[in-house]
């Protein structure tokens, strides 16, 4: 659909919703790759501004946006009694849905996109990149605590919003469709990336094998933990909110740890077109890890904390067998800016999985200190 058309949309919906003051103005905001997100100032009688967070869900990747939402209550408001009883703020320390004027959570227009509201989270920003390490210390603290504050979350509860979201094996197999398919004739320009993946076909298979084996645990979740998915509050420079819930279910805690190394201890951008730019980081590393142990506080078992590493090249590996699955299938998945964009942000993850692979034994020496 036309982005004019989608804008008009917006501000249809956002009167649906129970919000004071009059709209003063509302524009794309955020550089995440499936929503499109607004921020919203609603000015109030008295001439003050409010801002909202205003976000249409991406109901291609999210078939079911009602069991997204109800996920999202359930866990923020676990979140929000536990950050009462631990005297927090939570208004600050989880996310709030706004609800429509009829008490739903979300609005589902005439044209069938949903929409829905968060409170603004105020005084604290996102970073898409690393500016300072303790920033990346404090996203590792932040994730670790989330997972151990929705440990006794009833995890049966969870709708699962994108099946087998981090199966890497499942992953893999549609891989393989898309080069044997090769509907936009691009597999023969990628040669090089195709055989990166299936020679590391093992890998997609590891934790899988783990998880059914019982030698791992299935928890509650975050499974998209980029720096840009916490806030830091400008003040102090703690993390203090978990955002993006959208994919919140049960998972491996190792899954949640490497992902975040695979966005934040890079060296470069996920989507750097200059490689020799592009490593993994021992220092950030070793930031992250810290802190990712101490959040989590002694909940990880001694198989959970050997595997760190290897979540850290699973997540990356499959992020990038993900990015080129897209640009194979043309490039539906994630939002690109420029042609040829799935294919940089593939090779950055290749080159950072090779680059852990010559660097395993310093990450795991890195991972045993904190143990
Ligand atoms: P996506 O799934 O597309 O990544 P996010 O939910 O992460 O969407 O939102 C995109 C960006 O919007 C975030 O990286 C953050 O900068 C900003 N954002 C989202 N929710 C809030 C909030 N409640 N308060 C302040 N900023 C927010
Ligand atoms: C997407 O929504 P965002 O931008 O935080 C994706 C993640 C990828 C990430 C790569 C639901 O995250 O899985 O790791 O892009 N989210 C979904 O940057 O697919
Ligand atoms: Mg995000």
């Amino acid at each position: 659909m036309d982005q004019v058309i989608i804008q008009q949309m917006a501000d249809r919906a956002i009167e649906h919703f129970d919000l004071p003051g009059i709209v003063l103005d509302r524009y794309a905001y955020g550089s995440g790759h499936i929503n499109d997100t607004y921020l919203l100032l609603m000015e109030q009688q008295d001439g003050h501004i409010i801002k909202y967070i205003l976000q249409r869900m991406n109901h291609d990747i999210f078939k079911s946006p009602e069991q997204l939402m109800e996920n999202i209550l359930g866990v923020t408001s676990h979140l929000r009694k536990k950050i009462i009883e631990n005297g927090g703020d939570p208004e600050r320390e989880t996310l709030n849905v706004i609800k429509t004027t009829d008490g739903k959570p979300y609005y589902k227009d005439e044209e069938g996109l949903y929409w829905r509201i968060y409170t603004f989270i105020e005084g604290a920003t996102s970073y898409d990149k690393v500016e300072k390490p303790d920033d990346f210390y404090q996203s590792a603290v932040t994730f670790g605590n989330f997972q151990r504050l929705l440990a006794d979350y009833p995890a049966q509860t969870l709708h699962e919003t994108i099946i087998g979201f981090h199966d890497t094996a499942a992953r893999y197999e549609v891989f393989l469709k898309a080069v044997e398919e090769d509907i936009c004739h691009r597999a023969c320009d990628v040669q090089k990336e195709i055989d990166f993946v299936i020679a590391h076909r093992e890998t997609a298979h590891t934790l899988g094998n783990m998880l059914a084996e019982g030698q791992v645990p299935l928890r509650v979740t975050h499974n998209d933990t980029k720096l840009n998915n916490i806030m830091i509050d400008n003040k102090t420079g703690r993390g203090i909110c978990v955002i993006d819930l959208d994919t919140v279910m049960p998972g491996l805690s190792i899954n949640d740890y490497g992902d975040s190394i695979r966005f934040g201890a890079s060296t470069g951008d996920e989507d750097e077109p200059d490689l020799s730019k592009v490593w993994c980081d021992l220092n950030l590393f070793e930031y992250y890890t810290r802190g990712f142990i101490e959040g989590c506080h002694g909940s990880l078992t001694k198989t959970e904390l050997s595997m760190l590493p290897m979540g850290a090249k699973v997540m990356t590996f499959e992020c990038g067998m993900r990015f080129l699955t897209d640009y194979l299938q043309g490039d539906t998945y994630f939002k690109i800016h420029r042609e040829g964009h799935n294919l940089d942000r593939c090779r950055t993850q290749f080159k950072l999985v090779a680059d852990m692979e010559d660097k395993w034994e310093q990450l795991h020496e890195i991972v045993r200190k904190y143990v």
